[in-house]
């Protein structure tokens, strides 16, 4: 078996996720090659960051993210740090021939983005952004179905990505696990944030947006920073709303906000062709609902597949435990790095790319742009 070394820089949230599937990756899919080895993890906090190297059993640490790139006994580096700092590592770490794995979304604007995929393609290294949402299996078998034409022509994608913990006019902004509030880190509100993932699927499964139409609001206009106690204005959108073509002729409508009371991480989708519609619920994450216009007409209706099945090419389930059985969340993250492993032995890309991700990263940009201009956007 061949070791891949990874440098995690960034332990919080997404360091936690991204670490259990490497350590999960080779136990559930023995056919890989490669196996992921917790080299080193690295933060600027060297008690916090040996204390998460202890209990997930990283075997070293670094403080400063420029020495890890510089280890040659590392192979891949995995940015989980705050968005502001994505480009700088990842053009750095592309520099020094290693692997990159990223967490979402890619970066602050295009721009940097564009520089990222440079760098990557310029040393020619693996890149993958965690978007993971594509890999929860009943999302895979959608886009099966629509790769296989069973929906038919799409007219209409819908997604929504709905959370309400930032409601309390007294939530600090800035620091820590709140940097996601302070767009000098963030780059954007709800739209880099949770937007991005319902953009990235729908690009998966519908192919690219051709323009936007968007509204944001921020509806608590000043916020104290954390680290400074000064009271600064609040320039993350805290809701947004698009609409949008799909260049296969299909309309799309979008909402993401953190103010709907009620939802904590709630992602639906709902895909209507011609011939049949799916929809999708994370609070359901097994279930894929299905109608199709063939089924003989006093059956006919939504049907709700259970996405755990052994047999018929339901994706990922067979790897798991036996049909009818639940896995969740950070299985997602099992099978980003089982994907990776893959494609790094069969020498292919492991989507999405930091080109794919660009794509998505162009689309925010415009919806953006489209809020603040309350005008129609080319992507
Ligand atoms: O990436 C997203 C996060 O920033 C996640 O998928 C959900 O929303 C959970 O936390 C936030």
């Amino acid at each position: 078996m061949k070791p891949l070394n990874i440098g995690l820089i960034g332990y919080g949230f997404m360091g936690r996720t991204h670490t259990n599937g490497y350590k999960r990756a080779n136990d559930f899919f023995p056919e890989l090659e490669y196996r992921p080895v917790l080299k080193a993890v690295c933060g600027r906090n060297a008690q916090k960051v040996q204390e998460f190297a202890d209990q997930w059993q990283y075997e070293s640490i670094e403080t400063d993210w420029k020495a890890l790139i510089k280890r040659d006994d590392i192979d891949a580096i995995d940015i989980c740090t705050p968005n502001n700092s994505h480009a700088e590592i990842a053009i750095a770490a592309a520099e020094a021939g290693k692997m990159i794995l990223c967490e979402k979304p890619l970066a602050l604007n295009p721009e940097e983005g564009e520089r990222m995929c440079a760098a990557v393609e310029k040393a020619g290294v693996a890149n993958t952004v965690w978007y993971n949402y594509r890999r929860v299996p009943a999302v895979t078998m959608a886009k099966q179905l629509i790769d296989e034409g069973v929906l038919g022509k799409i007219y209409h994608y819908r997604a929504n990505f709905l959370q309400d913990w930032t409601i309390s006019e007294d939530l600090p902004q800035g620091g820590a696990a709140l940097w996601r509030l302070d767009a000098a880190a963030a780059g954007s509100g709800v739209t880099g944030d949770l937007l991005a993932h319902c953009i990235d699927t729908a690009l998966w499964l519908n192919g690219s947006i051709t323009d936007v139409s968007a509204m944001t609001e921020t509806f608590i206009k000043e916020r104290v920073h954390q680290d400074t106690g000064e009271k600064q204005a609040v320039t993350i959108d805290d809701a947004c709303s698009f609409m949008c073509h799909f260049d296969n002729g299909s309309l799309g409508l979008f909402e993401s906000t953190r103010y709907a009371r009620g939802h904590k991480a709630l992602y639906t989708l709902e895909i209507n062709g011609a011939d049949a519609s799916i929809r999708w619920d994370l609070h359901d994450l097994h279930r894929l609902e299905f109608f199709s216009n063939a089924d003989e007409g006093r059956l006919r209706g939504w049907r709700s597949i259970h996405v755990s099945d052994h047999s018929g090419d339901q994706p990922y389930m067979d790897k798991w435990w036996v049909p009818g059985l639940q896995i969740g969340y950070e299985h997602t993250f099992v099978h980003q790095v089982a994907d990776f492993l893959k494609s790094l032995q069969e020498g292919k890309p492991c989507n999405p790319t930091f080109r794919d991700a660009l794509e998505t990263q162009e689309v925010c940009e415009a919806v953006l742009s489209s809020a603040k201009e309350r005008a129609w956007k080319n992507v």
